[in-house]
């Protein structure tokens, strides 16, 4: 899964990267223009769950969820970024749209003020757009096909395409379209920029540091719907460069009880609509991301397809009981591991081990 930071010109994407990540960006790896690449960089999902799972089995690793996130260049101003660069962003599962809120005189905003609220605003509208210049291009050639020859499946087609098109001259993303699950696999190859999930992450002003769990109060005018989330990017980074002692002194002199990891991730999970459950192997204790109302059978494939393939029940727990009772095999003598089929909706923090058939 790929998650894509992206934003105007030195809004802090790389400082989000960098805490993110918990790697240190070499400096001649900031300006944008000399990048040929997007850095890429796996980080792993803060998981107190997976801690106390964990603890029940020490001699074993412990593997958390793995999320890989990309640096974007910054964007200069409000044009509509080049289609590479679109390209490269439909990639992605969800965004993460990095918005300038500290002050620095020091540090020109490419938009000349800095308006959070109007960042989001326009950057959004420029989603919707590139995603509108795709919708007619294809009507264009549907209608173009349609007259030559007959062809349900493209009829099909321009009339959902069609039905979205007001919506997105309307400035509305697609995502607030209720999609059945077949139309979504008809947009699927489009990857539709504002169907994707979004997240605008505002890099506060340590004089804001107050507005950190309540960032909308920063934002008047921004629909309540819009998801935000505000870290204090100068901060954090200091946090980095210390040990784990002197960082709780640190936070604490800040009146911060967390950092920036926990809570973005969290808050991922929401928008993309993410859970986790956990398996318990022979040399591992292991977190997995599936959406929710994933299949048991579906959820069996993340791990392995022949697991997937050779189903046949999933023996469940939820993972506050298993950790109640000690061991997985407590649970099992008292009776408490229930055997699930192919279509249960695994639920979060299920610790499952599934049975198949090599
Ligand atoms: N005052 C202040 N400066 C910050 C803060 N966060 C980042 N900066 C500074 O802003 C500049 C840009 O930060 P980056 O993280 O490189 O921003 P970016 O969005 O990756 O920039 P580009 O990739 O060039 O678009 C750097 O000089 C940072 O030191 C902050 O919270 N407060
Ligand atoms: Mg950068």
């Amino acid at each position: 899964m790929i998650i894509s930071l992206f934003g105007y010109h030195q809004s802090g994407k790389t400082c989000l990267f960098e805490i993110l990540s918990q790697r240190k960006i070499e400096g001649h790896q900031l300006t944008s223009g000399q990048r040929h690449e997007i850095p890429r960089a796996v980080c792993q999902v803060p998981d107190p769950r997976l801690d106390l799972l964990s603890s029940l089995y020490p001699e074993r690793k412990k593997v958390q969820v793995h999320l890989e996130i990309e640096d974007f260049p910054g964007l200069a101003s409000g044009d509509i970024p080049t289609s590479q660069y679109l390209a490269q962003l439909r990639k992605a599962e969800a965004l993460v749209h990095v918005v300038r809120g500290f002050r620095d005189p020091t540090i020109i905003h490419p938009r000349g003020k800095i308006n959070p609220v109007d960042d989001i605003r326009c950057l959004t509208e420029e989603l919707i757009l590139s995603d509108l210049v795709m919708v007619n291009g294809r009507l264009e050639k549907l209608e173009k096909d349609l007259r030559k020859i007959k062809d349900p499946e493209a009829q099909k087609e321009k009339e959902l395409l069609e039905k979205l098109r007001p919506l997105l001259e309307q400035g509305s993303p697609i995502r607030e379209y209720h999609l059945t699950a077949s139309e979504e696999k008809m947009l699927r190859g489009f990857c539709f920029l504002s169907l994707k999930p979004i997240l605008h992450v505002i890099n506060l002003d340590e004089q804001d540091l107050a507005s950190l769990p309540n960032p909308e109060l920063l934002l008047p005018g921004l629909a309540p719907e819009i998801p935000v989330l505000a870290f204090c990017g100068r901060i954090e980074k200091e946090l980095l460069e210390l040990e784990e002692e002197e960082r709780q002194i640190f936070m604490g002199s800040y009146g911060l009880s967390e950092t920036t990891p926990g809570r973005f991730f969290r808050k991922l999970y929401e928008i993309m609509e993410l859970i986790n459950f956990y398996t318990i192997g022979k040399d591992e204790v292991r977190a997995w991301a599936v959406k929710k109302n994933t299949p048991a059978v579906k959820a069996a494939g993340e791990i392995h397809t022949d697991i997937e393939k050779g189903f046949i029940r999933a023996e469940v727990i939820p993972l506050v009981e298993l950790v109640k009772h000690g061991s997985w095999q407590k649970a099992r003598e008292a009776g408490l591991l229930r055997l699930e089929g192919k279509d249960y909706q695994v639920q979060d923090g299920d610790v499952i081990y599934f049975r198949f058939a090599q």
